[in-house]
């Protein structure tokens, strides 16, 4: 198959681009194997639907059944590898100044293949909190038998510390998630649905304020008609031709 062709424009601009930032979903890992929300479920899951098993309401009614869901999900994430789309970034930080990497995702995957910049808008899947008082819990004591644990300090039961619907994201993160956003030349959407806010905010934060707006997804989204640069194809076939066309070198 031949390398997607980066559009001209894109290149310049990004080579002399000082402050860059992105915004990742789901897809960038899904060539990692791990699976997308709004793309049909496999095996034991699929009967669910992920979007009500992401909410404060599913755990009060069947607290065993979503931390079963998580403790699932830590396990695929555990056996997955950062892919292609996650190591072009990585090299794309080491060129740009300022470089902001905003990812929607909570498996850990941006850190796990070098890159350090991260903003995780909606928690992460291997920390846990006190559903009751919001209490950090390091290590969450998995062997005591009881699906969930309790907190150690509360006693109340433990949850997984990422963000639901209805809940507020991290005050500071958000903040400067939209901070970079503002002052971004250039501003990637990558490899998500953009229909969750406000994370959804972020791209048209950064065209208001005058950034290239560039989308990498093989399916359109509700974001597209407004981009500079659609790139329709996979994360991890599309970002390494990027870096490879910009700084002719192999991610
Ligand atoms: C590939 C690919 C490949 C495949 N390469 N691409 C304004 C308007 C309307 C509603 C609201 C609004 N503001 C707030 C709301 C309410 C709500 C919301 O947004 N609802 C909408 C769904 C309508 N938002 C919230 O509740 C947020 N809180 C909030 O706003 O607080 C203030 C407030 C409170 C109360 C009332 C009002 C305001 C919180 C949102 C939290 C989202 N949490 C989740 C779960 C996190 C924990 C967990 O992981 O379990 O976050 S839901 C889920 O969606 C998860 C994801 O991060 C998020 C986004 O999904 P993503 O990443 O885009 O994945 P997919 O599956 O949707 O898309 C994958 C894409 O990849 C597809 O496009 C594929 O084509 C593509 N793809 N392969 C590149 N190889």
């Amino acid at each position: 198959m031949s390398e997607p062709l980066i559009p001209a424009d894109l290149i310049h601009r990004l080579r002399s681009a000082r402050r860059v930032a992105v915004l990742t979903g789901a897809g960038i890992s899904a060539e990692s194997g791990v699976p997308t929300f709004r793309e049909a479920q496999t095996g034991l899951w699929a009967q669910y639907n992920p979007e009500e098993l992401a909410t404060p309401d599913a755990f009060r009614r069947n607290p065993q059944l979503v931390w079963d869901w998580y403790i699932w999900r830590q396990e695929r994430v555990r056996l997955a590898e950062p892919n292609p789309g996650h190591l072009a970034l990585v090299e794309m930080e080491r060129r740009i100044a300022d470089f902001t990497l905003i990812t929607q995702n909570v498996d850990g995957l941006h850190r796990r293949a070098g890159s350090h910049q991260i903003l995780e808008l909606h928690g992460n899947l291997f920390r846990a909190k006190c559903f009751s008082e919001d209490c950090p819990v390091e290590n969450p004591p998995l062997e005591s038998g009881e699906i969930p644990p309790r907190c150690p300090q509360c006693g109340g039961l433990l949850r997984p510390d990422v963000v639901w619907f209805g809940e507020m994201l991290p005050a500071n993160i958000l903040r400067a998630a939209e901070q970079a956003a503002t002052q971004a030349e250039v501003f990637f959407s990558i490899g998500t649905s953009a229909l969750v806010y406000p994370a959804a905010d972020l791209p048209f934060t950064a065209l208001t304020a005058g950034a290239m707006v560039v989308e990498i997804n093989p399916q359109p989204t509700p974001l597209s008609p407004h981009v500079t640069f659609s790139l329709n194809g996979a994360a991890g076939v599309v970002l390494p031709a990027l870096i490879a066309q910009t700084w002719g070198i192999v991610a």
